[in-house]
């Protein structure tokens, strides 16, 4: 194998490197790295406020600048966000750590996503790191999340350096030079009770698509009005102040050289041709290939350890990440501070545990911090429809279950337990919607077939016995002419109270605080209702006292086939004046498959099968290939947040449904009855 300075050298055959920066690589990539010589941190902020794009530009800014493999390069976009899903919705949904090499130093940059329901990924990785440099979009200022990010990192007792970017928007511009976003943000640092070294920051100013970034303001504006950025605006300035402000990996084990090996799993992950994968920051000592490895579970208290789980296996490699390759590390040395994957590990090993050496191994676990709590959970379950069996590879229960214990190991924002439905189901909880609709959307393009019923929040009981609920905190950004009609919506049925209103420039931003549950289907509902200008952010804030039933209007009408068989445009056109369609003519249905929204309350039995007479062939023939724009198709997501108590979501690699959970009208009539016998004796 090529050496990593050869590797940089052969990328740029054809080009003079300058003899001292290839020296410099070499020595850097081939010794091991001092502690003091490292830096870890975490990129966090709101979500899209541009920290991909940043560590792009940090990657680029690297002193070796094919740090970014060339085949990975393409357009240089979002290089972290490198999973199928990332990459279709421009968003960042898994941390990922990368490697930047500056001025003889190491820089261990992790990527977190910025979307509230991924909030347990930067959970998870803020325990490797030092310090967080805080991107904050300057014409947004401090939302939901930023404020999320920076409480976890004051807890975990941090350093942070703030970056205000997209400062080329001439809002972003606006806001931070008449102080407002710094004062909110110093603001909010002392509330959340930073301490007096955390208070004292550096803020940079930058636009992160642009490529610069200072710490002057007046030179910040100076470029957006039109100067040319000079050299002195690159990124090596941010790099510079990790260097300065973000010290190397602190605690005891990382001064003492006789510490025993120990690193906790934060990733893990499997290789088919190196098997099990862990990623983590080495908290002590060090390890080299072919040491024999084994772990402590997290909850070695707790749990009885299977012996079997011990069992040590010789380290096989030791890597990093270059870009979002996995990079074998030259010396071959996990070393204390760094942040490596090591492959040669026990097979069972789980996130949260620690692994250390046989030889001589850590009394303890590695203590992680906790992670907060689930708010939904959704019983997965095997297809069981009619048309069950049709378009999945992989249909079984059991292999479901499988899959979704696989994915929990990893995944320590996930978790699994036995469905209190039925011994067939597998109960996943989850942080929000989109986090269970992304994990859905990742099965099903594996093969999977399933059914997943309703969501449903997770309570807990205070010490009284009383039931308690999960809180959020929302905002909704809107132009003003829909303000009212989003007040409305929240403060109805929703029961959500309303806590702040802004209003500047056409715009305004209103702050509530509501049940989980009252929000599930409000991000559809608003985008509708507002034509697309409803931005709408939400956090977890604590466990409240249960606040009762919600408003009955919040549970919609349903058009629920009573047939079987292929959909006719005949039919489709005459139910559409009923309410508005999911499926087109020529899509498969069957009886108790939702088929529409009723455009009035309570559901609507019709045939969507039904064509003209038989004597008509040739008209239906033609009528059938009629072009139908009218349909709504909705994705997990939207589902998920939509369907009624009543209802599953059935998905296949190639369609996603909504049927009754009972098929037979009769027996639905029935326990509709039921339903509303108990809600009105509730109400009473
Ligand atoms: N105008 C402008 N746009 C930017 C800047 N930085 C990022 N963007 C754009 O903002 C959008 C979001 O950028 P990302 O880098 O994906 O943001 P993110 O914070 O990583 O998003 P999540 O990981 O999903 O939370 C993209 O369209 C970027 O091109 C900037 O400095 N100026
Ligand atoms: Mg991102």
């Amino acid at each position: 194998m090529l050496s990593f300075a050869n590797r940089v050298l052969s990328r740029h055959s054809g080009r003079r490197l300058l003899s001292s920066v290839t020296q410099e690589i070499e020595s850097i990539a081939s010794r091991r790295v001092l502690n003091e010589k490292i830096r870890n941190l975490a990129i966090v902020a709101h979500v899209d406020h541009g920290k991909t794009t940043l560590v792009d530009k940090l990657l680029q800014a690297s002193i070796d600048p094919t740090t970014v493999p060339s085949e990975q390069q393409g357009e240089g976009e979002r290089l972290m966000d490198s999973g199928d899903l990332e990459k279709e919705r421009g968003i960042t949904i898994t941390s990922k750590p990368t490697r930047c090499l500056f001025e003889d130093h190491v820089v261990n940059i992790v990527d977190t996503p910025g979307h509230a329901d991924f909030a347990g990924e930067v959970d998870r990785i803020l325990s490797m790191v030092d310090g967080v440099c805080l991107v904050v979009d300057g014409g947004e200022g401090v939302m939901s999340q930023t404020k999320y990010v920076v409480e976890r990192a004051i807890e975990a007792g941090l350093k942070p350096i703030v970056l205000l970017n997209k400062l080329d928007r001439e809002g972003g511009l606006a806001m931070v030079e008449s102080g407002e976003v710094e004062s909110e943000l110093f603001d909010l640092f002392c509330s959340l009770g930073a301490s007096d070294e955390q208070l004292e920051y550096p803020t940079y100013y930058a636009s992160a698509k642009g490529g610069w970034v200072t710490s002057d303001l007046s030179e910040a504006v100076d470029i957006v009005k039109g100067a040319k950025p000079g050299a002195d605006v690159g990124m090596d300035n941010l790099l510079k102040g990790f260097l300065e402000h973000i010290g190397p990996p602190t605690g005891p084990a990382l001064i003492n050289d006789n510490e025993p090996f120990s690193m906790a799993a934060t990733m893990v992950g499997f290789d088919q041709f190196l098997g099990r994968t862990v990623t983590g920051k080495v908290s002590s000592g060090s390890a080299k290939i072919a040491d024999r490895s084994m772990f402590l579970p997290r909850d070695l208290e707790l749990v009885n350890p299977d012996k079997k789980l011990l069992l040590p296996q010789a380290i096989s490699g030791v890597f990093i990440y270059e870009g979002v390759t996995r990079t074998p590390l030259e010396s071959g040395i996990a070393d204390k501070g760094d942040i490596v994957t090591l492959t040669g590990v026990p097979d069972g090993i789980k996130v949260g545990d620690t692994v250390t050496l046989e030889s001589n191994p850590v009394a303890d676990a590695i203590m992680t911090p906790p992670l907060a709590p689930p708010t939904l959970s959704m019983d997965f379950g095997a297809n069981d429809g009619p048309l069950a069996g049709k378009e999945g590879t992989i249909v079984q229960a059991s292999r479901i279950r499988a899959r979704l214990q696989g994915e929990v190991d990893n995944n320590v924002t996930l978790s699994i337990g036995a469905s209190e439905e039925s011994t067939d189901k597998s109960i996943v909880f989850a942080r929000g919607e989109l986090q269970l609709g992304i994990l859905i959307e990742q099965m099903r393009r594996e093969g999977y077939e399933m059914t997943i019923s309703p969501p449903k929040i997770v309570f807990s009981e205070d010490e009284q016995g009383n039931v308690m609920e999960p809180f959020e905190e929302v905002t909704v950004d809107v132009d003003s002419e829909y303000s009212g009609a989003v007040m409305n919506m929240l403060t109805g049925d929703r029961k959500a109270l309303m806590m702040e209103m802004r209003e500047d420039d056409g715009k305004v931003r209103m702050k509530f605080e509501m049940p989980t549950r009252a929000l599930l289907g409000f991000g559809p509902e608003a985008a509708t209702t507002t034509r697309g200008s409803a931005v709408v952010n939400h956090t977890f804030t604590e466990m409240r006292d249960h606040i009762g039933p919600l408003g009955e209007g919040l549970e919609k009408g349903k058009l629920v086939s009573n047939e079987t068989g292929k959909s006719t445009s005949y039919a489709l056109n005459m139910i559409g004046e009923r309410g508005e369609l999911f499926i087109a003519p020529g899509d498969e249905v069957y009886a108790g498959m939702v088929i529409g929204e009723n455009s009035r309350s309570g559901d609507l039995e019709v045939n969507p099968i039904r064509s003209k007479g038989l004597t008509n062939v040739r008209t239906v023939l033609k009528e059938e290939k009629a072009s139908f724009s009218a349909v709504r198709r909705l994705s997990v997501e939207d589902l998920i947040s939509y369907m009624n108590d009543d209802e599953v979501i059935e998905v296949t690699p190639k369609s996603v449904r909504l049927r009754k959970k009972v098929l037979d009208s009769g027996e639905r009539a029935r326990a509709q009855k039921v339903k509303k016998q108990q809600r009105d004796a509730m109400k009473k």
